[in-house]
């Protein structure tokens, strides 16, 4: 550290902001602030620990920096990002690779020297006139094997306040893991800002907006962007940091829900899920009757030879549109009570209350949301509708203002891994719900091959079938091979790997009607309950496992009070021989094309499958119903 760090931080921070920084006693600390000080140029510093005043300062800072707007209900604020800055950019987000190192094709990346030339050219003087916060946290619970520490640069109160509701505080985790911590960096910059609608700020100069990802440093910079997905550095971004680091330490970083469900006599038993964005994790994670630990985000280790997983964060930011109290009766209780909580690119009625598409009741005619003052029936510049709410709004509050929260959110071991499952958005394809042989199996046909049809959660078009190894894809920051790899070894580690479902909400039948109602994820659930059990037998198909239809039939009544028919359950769990064939080749073409470390086990696994599918279809033909097994 050299004299001139000290100086300038003694310069720039008070007395007592100095004190906090010097406390910990970590010279790539002293210096990591100092150069973001010297290039982002602030007006002022604030130094937060994980006292309540320190939080307290942060959520009025919002209010008083024009970025949140209180609401009629208590505890409630709005936030707006600019009209063009409402999902992930992932056209912008990229990786800065030193000479000589590849991440694939499939991964977005440019020359490091010239990424960080570019950025000192667009972070120069960027936080001119603006507070910088200077805030630690913790990814996963504090004094754990699972937790990272790590250091949040922002100028924006908001982007601060959304990661005081989302995480863990982690000054205290800093001090305790002492100076050779090794730890994660954010700096954002929201950038140059103009008023919005409610005289919120928002960012203006999406042009310059950047996402990007030095491996080498274990930094991330984000700038000209309020957007949660772009600029919260715990969220996406540390995720990149620690896919990385979990693979050089034979650990897995996943996009995962984490859920205690409900069995016999009252027993948990603990699942995790993933699902791309858009496809019913948080709804499947905050189900109704079962526990909730997390609805996006886990860390998976091995202890004492068992899966033990937690959830990196404390928080939902979770979408908010179509949230009603049928359906979702425990979203809908936390967002209508007082507590505090974000909402984001929603309507603000008259009465300083809320709207977002599909909310119960009338849709006002007018209000202000992510556009500005809006009407029924306002367009765009490019002539496009203006929904009330956009359809990737958000809310953000702590997890422990839910009834059903876990006992073991914060166990710094977090809670034993029974069940993992994987769900995509598949129209055509794959079964509601579907057990795989083996890890191996499952890690291939169910994690790997994973496709989804595209959602407004990022920028671009909708519906367009994409291929998204276990819905992860966005975030990885090694080749694709070498993750599916560290994802077969994780499990062939282990005496007795949890096993492995996949589930498809999205079905539809021929005419294109939807083959399940919204809730019927509660039997799945159930069901998968029982198999990690050995409490339910099933039928053996060419892609899996799949349920009975009596016991199926038993848990719709206990679980719905419904009757479920027979000849849904025959729709619903037919195998499709053509199109898992179908997805088949475009796997295998796909992997060898592309994925140019594809693990050789993949292609095994896939021939095999294509195998029992082809002996298959030669007896019962292309549309097997569940009977014939
Ligand atoms: C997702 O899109 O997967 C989210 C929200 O969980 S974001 O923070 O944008 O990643
Ligand atoms: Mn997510």
């Amino acid at each position: 550290m050299t004299q001139d760090t000290l100086v300038l931080l003694k310069d720039r921070l008070s007395q007592n902001d100095y004190q906090k920084i010097m406390r910990l006693n970590n010279p790539s600390i002293n210096q990591f602030i100092t150069t973001s000080i010297e290039i982002c140029n602030p007006e002022n510093i604030f130094v937060s620990t994980d006292s309540f005043e320190d939080m307290q300062y942060t959520r009025e800072a919002a209010i008083r920096n024009h970025e949140e707007k209180k609401l009629a209900m208590e505890g409630h604020t709005i936030h707006f990002d600019g009209y063009h800055d409402q999902a992930r950019d992932n056209a912008h987000t990229k990786f800065l690779l030193p000479p000589g190192i590849s991440l694939g094709p499939e991964l977005n990346t440019m020359d490091r020297n010239e990424g960080l030339n570019e950025l000192s050219q667009i972070m120069t003087n960027i936080m001119a006139g603006h507070e910088l916060f200077i805030k630690f946290y913790c990814l996963g619970p504090v004094h754990s094997p699972f937790s990272i520490p790590c250091i949040q640069l922002t100028d924006s109160a908001y982007v601060a306040h959304s990661e005081d509701l989302l995480y863990r505080q982690g000054y205290q985790e800093f001090l305790r893991q002492g100076n050779n911590v090794r730890f994660f960096k954010f700096v954002h910059s929201q950038g140059t800002l103009e008023e919005a609608g409610l005289g919120l700020l928002v960012s203006k100069n999406r042009e310059k907006r950047r996402v990007y990802i030095d491996l080498k440093d274990d930094v991330i910079y984000s700038m000209n962007t309020q957007y949660g997905g772009n600029s919260l550095g715990l969220k996406k971004l540390a995720m990149r940091l620690a896919i990385h680091r979990c693979a050089q330490e034979g650990w897995l970083v996943e996009h995962m829900l984490v859920m205690g469900v409900t069995g016999p006599g009252g027993r948990i038993s603990y699942f995790t899920g993933a699902f791309p964005s858009m496809c019913g994790k948080t709804s499947t994670a905050m189900m109704n009757g079962e526990t909730i630990i997390g609805d996006d985000i886990a860390y998976l280790r091995m202890i004492d030879r068992k899966v033990r997983a937690v959830n990196v964060e404390a928080g939902i930011f979770g979408i908010i549109e179509g949230i009603n109290d049928t359906n979702d009766p425990l979203q809908w209780d936390a967002l209508t009570h007082p507590a505090e909580k974000i909402f984001s690119n929603i309507l603000v009625t008259e009465e300083n209350d809320v709207y977002w598409k599909g909310k119960p009741g009338l849709q006002p005619k007018t209000g202000v949301n992510f556009s500005g003052d809006w009407f029924d029936g306002k367009v765009d510049d490019s002539g496009k509708i203006i929904p009330p709410s956009h359809k990737n709004a958000r809310f953000t509050f702590r997890l422990d203002i839910l009834p059903n929260v876990d006992a073991h959110l914060h166990d710094p071991l977090g809670v034993e891994v029974h069940g993992v499952i994987y769900g995509g958005r598949d129209s055509e394809t794959s079964v509601p719900v579907e057990e795989s042989f083996d890890w191996v199996h499952g890690i291939v046909m169910k994690g790997a091959c994973l496709e989804s049809e595209t959602t407004a959660a990022t920028l671009g078009e909708e519906g367009v079938r994409v291929f998204n190894p276990m819905s992860n894809i966005d975030f990885l920051s090694i080749p694709i091979g070498k993750y599916i790899q560290n994802n077969l070894d994780f499990g062939a580690r282990l005496p007795a790997p949890p096993r492995i479902f996949s589930v498809n909400y999205f079905l539809k039948d021929r005419s294109g009607a939807w083959l399940n109602e919204k809730n019927d994820k509660a039997i799945w659930l159930k069901w998968m309950e029982l198999r990690v059990n050995d409490e339910a037998d099933a039928l053996l198909t060419p892609t899996g496992s799949i349920p009975l239809y009596s016991d199926l039939k038993a848990l719709f009544v206990e679980v719905l009070q419904k009757q479920y028919q027979k000849q849904e359950y025959v729709k619903q769990f037919t195998t499709r021989v053509n199109e898992n064939i179908e997805k088949i080749q475009r796997m295998e073409t796909l992997f060898r094309t592309r994925i140019l470390d594809t693990p050789a086990v993949v292609f095994t696994v896939l021939k095999d499958q294509q195998n029992r599918l082809l002996d298959a279809q030669r007896a019962f033909g292309n549309y097997i119903s569940p009977e014939q097994w």
